[in-house]
């Protein structure tokens, strides 16, 4: 029996009802006022989306149902004092609205693990049917695809369903999703990188412990790095890219595999999640120049300079919302700071933090020069072994589903329509503003 679903329909019905309610009656009330800019610069501060997931504050960055990272590191089930939060807790939140105890972890790390085993082998076949050499990305996305023969929804819809009961197939397909994603990511990096040397998963691990596991690292502290990767990840409200293309897909009751790998198309592009490997590439074309892994500053700060005077950009650094440091980086050098301090990566992603931030506000146009969750994400999975820098965003993209499935979940509860904003031509926009030529 899955109490969780139970609770999610009580808690969801009555959300459901309000959303109908307010836009029955307060459907005209104006909330927002758009300029030309803002639709020039890609829909900057439009408020458009519904979602209940997180929030972000471009100052303080990510909260998760009014959680912010710090918070949840304190207050979500850990399998140790000093270990850190589990990623099951945070969906759980995500999902209820409410803190989760020991026992709804372990529910949904059991839930998961059984879930991941009914894999269809056609989703491996898709897989091994692509080179070697093709991005872990192209594998993954491919794998996502292949599995949506197995979707719930797409069946129930097919049967003929209730609108009202949406919710209940797509909630069985997330779960199915979720559960499959870290053996699919781990498949493919045993078979890119380790020689198609598969490892079993084993089901008395939880979810994020299991994909070190399968990936081959059995440390208790890859474990807790893998734990807090999958938690800071998951989620970064309903408009950034992956979220807000798996949520438009899914308008269309699209079944979460079409939709969630959508989303990964999204997180697969160099300014998105793909910024993590590229910040790698970034770091090492820098140390291969300079022949050292312990550059001056002076060294720094003309690298970086060349990059900005070759019109690319520093990946890592800046955001579309956040104006100040993200706490997703600042947690993860709270990690390396006390497990690593010494990695050579790691001390060069501090000087980085030391000159960077100066140069881009030098430009006068960067609004945001501060370093994002990509800036060390790779340097830190690189310190523990993880080399292979184009598993980077393949991981990001397994701690992402929990965020924008639950939306997708919550969409279908909410009885969202389909999306579909209004274009107009560049000759509209003229006429609108009174520009001559
Ligand atoms: N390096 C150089 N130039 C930059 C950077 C940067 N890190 N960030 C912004 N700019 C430029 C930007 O290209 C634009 O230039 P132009 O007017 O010539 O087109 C100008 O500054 C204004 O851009 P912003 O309004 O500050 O940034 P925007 O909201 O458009 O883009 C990012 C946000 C995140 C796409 C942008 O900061 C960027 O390209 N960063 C590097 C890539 C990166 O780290 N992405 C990861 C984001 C987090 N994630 O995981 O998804
Ligand atoms: C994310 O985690 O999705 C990125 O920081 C990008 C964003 O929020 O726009």
């Amino acid at each position: 029996m899955d109490y969780i679903k139970d609770k999610l329909i009580t808690k969801g019905r009555p959300q459901a009802e309000t959303v109908k309610k307010i836009q029955k009656e307060y459907g005209d009330s104006i909330i927002q006022e758009t300029t030309l800019g803002q639709v020039f610069s890609g829909m900057k501060g439009v408020v458009s989306l519904l979602t209940c997931t997180s929030k972000l504050d471009p100052d303080e960055g990510i909260r998760f149902r009014g959680y912010s990272i710090p918070e949840l590191r304190e207050k979500l089930p850990k399998l140790s004092e000093d270990g850190e939060p589990l990623p099951e807790g945070l969906f759980y939140l995500m999902l209820l609205g409410e803190l989760p105890n020991d026992e709804d972890v372990k529910f949904l790390s059991d839930s998961w693990a059984k879930r991941a085993q009914d894999i269809p082998q056609h989703a491996f076949d898709v897989i091994n049917a692509l080179p070697k050499s093709a991005h872990p990305m192209i594998q993954f996305n491919s794998a996502i695809l292949a599995m949506s023969t197995e979707s719930h929804f797409r069946r129930a819809y097919l049967a003929g369903m209730d609108k009202r009961d949406y919710w209940d197939p797509m909630y069985e397909g997330v779960m199915d999703l979720i559960s499959r994603l870290p053996v699919i990511a781990a498949y493919i990096y045993r078979r890119v990188f380790h020689d198609e040397k598969y490892i079993d998963p084993d089901p008395s691990l939880d979810w994020a412990g299991n994909l070190a596991h399968m990936m081959g690292f059995e440390s208790e502290e890859v474990r807790r790095l893998m734990r807090l990767y999958m938690v800071i990840h998951a989620d970064h409200e309903g408009g950034n890219v992956s979220a807000h293309a798996t949520h438009l897909v899914g308008s269309a009751l699209s079944n979460p595999y079409y939709s969630f790998s959508a989303g990964m198309n999204g997180l697969a592009g160099p300014l998105h999640g793909m910024a993590n490997q590229n910040v790698m590439h970034w770091l090492q074309r820098l140390m291969d120049e300079l022949g050292t892994d312990n550059p001056t500053t002076e060294q720094v700060r003309e690298y970086a300079n060349a990059t900005l005077d070759a019109g690319r950009v520093i990946p890592g650094y800046g955001h579309a919302v956040l104006r100040k440091t993200d706490p997703r980086f600042a947690v993860q050098l709270d990690f390396a700071n006390k497990y690593i301090p010494e990695a050579p990566l790691i001390k060069l992603v501090k000087k980085i933090y030391d000159v960077v931030p100066d140069i881009l506000s030098e430009t006068g146009k960067v609004k945001n020069p501060w370093p994002n969750v990509d800036a060390i994400s790779g340097s830190l999975l690189s310190s523990y072994g993880i080399t292979e820098y184009p598993v980077y965003t393949m991981l990001f993209g397994v701690s992402r589903a929990l965020g924008v499935l639950t939306q997708l979940i919550w969409d279908r509860l909410y009885g969202l329509p389909i999306e579909r904003p209004k274009s107009q031509n560049l000759e509209w926009f003229k006429e609108k503003v009174g520009f001559k030529e």
